[in-house]
């Protein structure tokens, strides 16, 4: 069985882009695959987070991928902070990691961009995150496509151990569905919808009550033609709205454009935050008995151990690999 992994991290209410991009992803994928799931907290502090926000997310996070269908008997659902082999792997790939490679990451440039001091950790997360990968042998990295450039570096730190050190590591492959790869912000077609943007209005969060999802795709830019038509670069924000409908209804692109010709965006937009409410709503209900049965922490104690289980023997060939001495 092919092995996948990939993780969220608690920097926010998980938003329809996480849950687009990765859980759908993710949900489907356990039913024939052997799963790691991550909370990837160890990636959260890479900018500041307040104690008590980072508890709650994480936990939250962990519970939102149960409510979206992630089942902990076929997948493992985890702390990355509670499998210290991530760290100590990340280290030793941080060692093997060039310093140009890290400069021409686009995230670091986005997320560093006009701050004033920016910690070491941000600059050098594709490392830590190419351990996460690399510490499973994993075959499969179900991603969005904002992600392709870290897998990138990944792929190239497999190799390069490979050639250096002897065949350890599997060169994993990105997992990138074509529509929805990347849903953008509501305020600005050009950025994606994230977690952590300060504009509440840009993006969903799966824990939205139905009227702020309403009000937010009401309020959501779009041009100022009436045609309902997917063309990204010429109406990116009809686009994206569409490739929304399209996943949540299940309905394909041609068939919205079809359903809503001669109508204008107003029927388009409301049609579309029932279609969204439809999708949140159930998982929230699911959300509340979960968080209420406090199952959550066995669920992570399981999937912890079985994380280490496989994790371990990996870490301990590498560090023998390198010439660590291992009494
Ligand atoms: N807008 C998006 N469209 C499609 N996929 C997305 N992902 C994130 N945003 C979108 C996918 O979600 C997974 C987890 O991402 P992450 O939280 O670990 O980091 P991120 O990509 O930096 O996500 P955010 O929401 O933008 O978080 P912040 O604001 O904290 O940086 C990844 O698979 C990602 O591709």
């Amino acid at each position: 069985m092919k092995r996948v992994l990939s993780g969220i991290q608690p920097s926010g209410v998980l938003t329809l882009g996480n849950y687009i991009g990765a859980i759908q992803n993710f949900v489907k994928l356990q039913h024939d695959h052997q799963c790691f799931f991550m909370v990837v907290d160890l990636h959260a502090v890479t900018v500041p987070q307040e104690p008590e926000a980072l508890r709650e997310q994480s936990r939250t996070v962990a519970e939102l991928y149960l409510a979206a269908g992630i089942d902990p008997n076929k997948a493992s659902v985890y702390l990355q902070s509670t499998v210290p082999e991530h760290a100590e792997l990340g280290w030793l790939l941080t060692t093997l990691t060039y310093m140009g490679e890290l400069e021409r990451m686009t995230q670091f440039k986005d997320k560093s961009a006009g701050k004033e001091s920016v910690g070491a950790g941000l600059f050098t997360y594709p490392s830590l995150m190419a351990a996460d990968i690399l510490l499973y042998n994993t075959d499969l990295v179900p991603v969005g496509d904002d992600q392709k450039q870290h897998l990138e570096l990944t792929r190239d730190l497999a190799q390069r151990f490979n050639s250096r050190f002897g065949n350890t590591f599997t060169v994993p492959e990105p997992y990138i569905q074509e529509v929805g790869a990347r849903i953008m912000s509501l305020d600005d077609a050009s950025k994606k919808m994230s977690k952590s943007n300060p504009n509440a209005g840009s993006f969903i969060t799966l824990l939205d009550p139905p009227d702020v999802i309403r009000k937010k795709i009401s309020r959501a830019v779009t041009d100022s033609g009436r045609e309902v038509r997917f063309d990204p670069k010429e109406k990116p924000e009809v686009s994206n709205l569409l490739s929304i409908y399209s996943h949540c209804s299940g309905l394909s692109v041609k068939e919205i454009e079809a359903k809503y010709e001669g109508q204008g965006y107003g029927p388009f937009k409301k049609d579309l935050a029932e279609q969204v409410v439809g999708v949140l709503e159930p998982l929230q209900q699911r959300f509340r008995e979960i968080r209420e049965s406090d199952m959550i922490f066995d669920v992570l104690k399981k999937g912890a151990a079985e994380a280490s289980e496989v994790a371990a023997p990996i870490l301990r060939q590498v560090k023998e690999r390198m010439g660590f001495v291992q009494p």
